[in-house]
């Protein structure tokens, strides 16, 4: 083919205008939450399914039929994990999804300084208590009388530190996971490196047990998540037996162990850390967990896989596949797609 100066012209207005228009694309998408309003509507589209802001760690729960998702929120710049708020998600079929906006923030915490990460959040006697980690030393609590917040802080104090009697925590003093067994018993899980656990009083603000460290979580860093599938106890979490980080499980008779290691849930994800959930909704399981793979689209430059180097660490997006069991109750390993979860009729 013939090319003459007025074709290389117009090449280059089609270059300009698509490098123009995806500019836009990437402005419009994450610098439109300072615009936004909330609660603040959007569809999936697939994996990663919220684009609009940065999330991680996502707590999943169903209260009252619909599922409620309580996630860290990455900064849009950010390049460290300085988080400083907490937004709530709420959906009925897992397509329409409403960002219901900040429900609890450091400046709703008298007593700390930084670092609002990973959080979760439990249901008892008609209140919803939110559970969250600060300044990677404390764990505090606040409360609502909806699952949508607006949170309090309920004792104005941590709940939990690092210097509670029985605690063993060798790294970062985060990750609270609640669990409600069915008999109504409250059960926190938290820390880095060890897998602390304590019953929570009925109050769910307070506790007389003690900390125990709960045994047999092989490979156990963090991201503790609870759950009971057929009168069993699966705990799954981020750790490695070697190589990278993956999400990991181990199963017991008992919510305080000890645990036997099953096996691998995730593999490693392009966002160096893995953090996760595991629910039940409408008679099928979900696994929800984060990536980067929102980052790596808006940064075609940058090779997309972990790279602590880069900012990809800070800025995830949340993501949900469906999670199955074997006929003996193990889970099968979980493939991540681009497609997602299909939208749910009933
Ligand atoms: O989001 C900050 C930290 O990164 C969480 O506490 C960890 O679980 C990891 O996901």
């Amino acid at each position: 083919m013939i090319i003459n100066k007025n074709m290389i012209s117009t090449k280059r207005i089609k270059l300009l205008s698509v490098l123009g228009f995806s500019l836009m694309f990437v402005c419009t998408n994450i610098l439109s939450q300072n615009t936004l309003k909330y609660p603040y509507k959007f569809t999936s589209k697939g994996n990663p399914f919220i684009n609009h802001i940065y999330t991680a760690d996502p707590s999943a729960h169903v209260f009252n039929n619909k599922l409620y998702l309580y996630p860290s929120h990455d900064p849009d710049t950010a390049t460290w994990f300085n988080m400083n708020d907490w937004h709530v998600f709420s959906t009925s079929n897992l397509k329409n999804w409403t960002d219901n906006g900040v429900k609890f923030s450091l400046n709703d915490i008298k007593w700390a300084k930084q670092y609002a990460w990973a959080p979760d959040c439990a249901y008892k006697n008609g209140k919803y208590y939110f559970y969250y980690p600060t300044d990677k030393e404390y764990i505090g609590v606040a409360v609502a009388k909806t699952p949508l917040g607006p949170f309090k802080d309920a004792l104005q104090k941590p709940l939990l530190s690092r210097a509670t009697k029985g605690v063993i925590c060798t790294g970062d003093f985060i990750d609270p996971a609640v669990f409600v067994d069915d008999d109504g018993s409250a059960y926190i899980y938290f820390g880095q490196n060890q897998v602390n656990v304590v019953k929570l009083n009925k109050d769910m603000v307070s506790f007389d047990d003690t900390v125990r460290v709960v045994k047999g979580t092989t490979g156990f860093f963090e991201a503790i998540w609870m759950h009971k599938y057929k009168g069993k106890y699966y705990l799954s979490y981020s750790g490695s037996i070697s190589g990278r980080r993956k999400i990991l499980y181990c199963m017991s008779d008992n919510p305080y162990g000890p645990f036997e290691y099953k096996g691998e849930i995730l593999a490693p994800m392009n966002s160096c850390t893995n953090h996760h959930s595991i629910v039940e909704f409408k008679g099928r399981w979900y696994l929800f967990y984060h990536n980067s793979d929102l980052y790596y689209e808006q940064h075609p430059d940058e090779k997309p896989v972990c790279n602590w180097k880069s900012a990809a660490p800070f800025r995830r997006s949340l993501c949900v596949d469906y999670l199955y069991y074997h006929e003996d109750g193990t889970i099968k390993q979980v493939i991540p797609t681009k497609n997602s979860v299909a939208a749910l009729t009933n």
